[in-house]
């Protein structure tokens, strides 16, 4: 086997510890995130860390091996696998019916158990399991544990009487990280700061400016998009919600100076045309150099998604610049969006949406890994990869009756740090429409620039 120092930087390229920000289930924040789960997708990785955990152990003491569920169940079974020694597994709940039994396996009482975790912090997990294991009348005296945190559970252990063999401390795999470059000295030292017990400072996150935004941007709409932003100094996207034609190319001739884009419902029109709403609106994005979102919030399998989006009478294909997709029919349904750019719906304004906390790191994932995304419409930060967009923006209102909420442009810059914001009647409705695109405009850059 390679030394115990390669094989724990094979382990790392699985991912197993993340350092940056983190929130622990207790809500103190932690500058690392460790998860040995992935160990175990590995499986030349499981079995030399089988080997190493049961080299250190005097194997003739155990009758039997149990792992903690979840992570260190492979981890047990690879050290059965390897050693010969019998495994009983622990339930998590005992069944409701049946047996009602804690542990499943073949076992005599009297006999002892070797108790496998994967990472141990305050200790407390295995002091709730390791009672469930001796009412079976089981007796543990040895713990082994992959990854010690180093937050008082061994020392914890120890004083009840129990031996604890620890493969890591997370201080020996810092200062391993540290020599082959990947944690820098202020790392280092926030890491063991964090471990010392203190609370550790971190640096408030800087949003991007568009300029950077612009350096990182892949997707030519977003390119765009970001370049007239900065050309124009606005972030206001205004939402034409009106149901005529006469009525939208009215209000994008009066804010088109002032906006990035002009956000259409198109299948709101009453007297929709082809010929008489979309080429002159065209004509208009061109003159005032603003682009066209469609926002159909498409939200089925890619097949029917294709046709919603090139045929019927809106061809929508033929005109809009970018288009909002709920990301619910899964990655591949965001494939027919060729040639545009697709802002993902992560987020909604309204009260009771649907899209919780799980919902929207679900719909993240596909945003940030498919190439047609360009952003998300969001109402919390999202990655700097993306553009955010948030609507729900109003000067004078809080709400509309119907469910949407409204923020201020200094709230949805400031504390959302979103790109753009989206307006809807707090322009359109208003007696002056193109004064109202020009006071978002300027409220909304001026919030942008505090922001920053
Ligand atoms: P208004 O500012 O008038 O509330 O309009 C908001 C616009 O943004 C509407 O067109 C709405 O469809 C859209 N929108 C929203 O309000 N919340 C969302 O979460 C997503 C949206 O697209």
């Amino acid at each position: 086997m390679e030394s115990k120092k390669e094989f724990f930087l094979e382990c790392y390229k699985l991912g197993i510890i993340k350092f940056g920000r983190f929130t622990l289930k207790s809500g103190i924040e932690s500058p690392f995130y460790v998860d040995l789960r992935p160990l175990a997708s590995d499986p030349k990785i499981l079995k030399h860390l089988a080997n190493y955990l049961l080299e250190m152990l005097p194997l003739d003491n155990f009758d039997l091996i149990c792992g903690v569920p979840y992570a260190a169940l492979p981890m047990a079974t690879a050290m059965s696998l390897e050693s010969y020694i019998p495994l009983i597994i622990k339930r998590k709940e005992a069944k409701d019916y049946g047996t009602k039994k804690m542990i499943e396996g073949i076992f005599a009482k009297g006999q002892n158990c070797l108790l496998v975790e994967d990472v141990i912090t305050s200790g407390k997990s295995l002091l709730e399991t390791i009672p469930e294991i001796e009412n079976e009348g089981i007796s543990v005296s040895d713990i082994v544990v992959v990854l010690d945190r180093q937050q008082g559970g061994k020392e914890l252990l120890e004083s009840k009487g129990y031996r604890v063999h620890t493969l890591f401390t997370i201080s020996e795999v810092c200062t391993l990280l540290k020599d082959e470059g990947h944690l820098t000295d202020d790392e280092v030292l926030r890491i063991n700061d964090f471990l010392k017990g203190n609370e550790v400072k971190f640096e408030e996150k800087k949003r991007l400016s568009y300029e950077q935004k612009l350096e990182n941007a892949e997707h030519s709409v977003a390119k765009r998009l970001l370049e007239i932003a900065v050309e124009k100094k606005s972030n206001l996207i205004a939402s034409a919600d009106v149901i005529t034609t006469a009525e939208l190319l009215d209000l994008a001739d009066k804010v088109g100076p002032h906006i990035v884009a002009l956000k259409t419902h198109i299948d709101i029109l009453t007297d929709f045309d082809p010929d008489s709403t979309i080429l002159p609106l065209k004509d208009l994005a061109a003159k005032h150099n603003f682009l066209l979102m469609e926002d159909r919030k498409f939200a089925d399998i890619g097949s029917t998604q294709e046709l919603q989006f090139s045929y019927g009478i809106y061809k929508i294909s033929n005109w809009a610049d970018f288009v909002t997709s709920q990301v619910i029919g899964g990655y591949d349904s965001l494939d027919c969006f060729r040639n545009v750019g697709v802002v993902a719906i992560l987020g909604m304004s309204s009260k009771g949406t649907l899209t919780d906390a799980h919902y929207q790191e679900e719909a993240l994932k596909v945003a940030q890994s498919h190439p047609n995304v360009i952003g998300g419409v969001s109402q919390k930060p999202v990655p700097d990869e993306l553009l955010h967009f948030t609507p729900g923006v109003n000067l004078a209102d809080k709400g509309d009756g119907k469910g949407q909420q409204y923020h201020t442009p200094q709230h949805v810059f400031q504390n959302l740090q979103t790109d753009f914001m989206i307006v809807g009647r707090g322009i359109y409705r208003a007696d002056n429409p193109e004064l109202a695109s020009l006071t978002y405009k300027i409220e909304g850059w001026n919030a942008y620039l505090a922001s920053l």
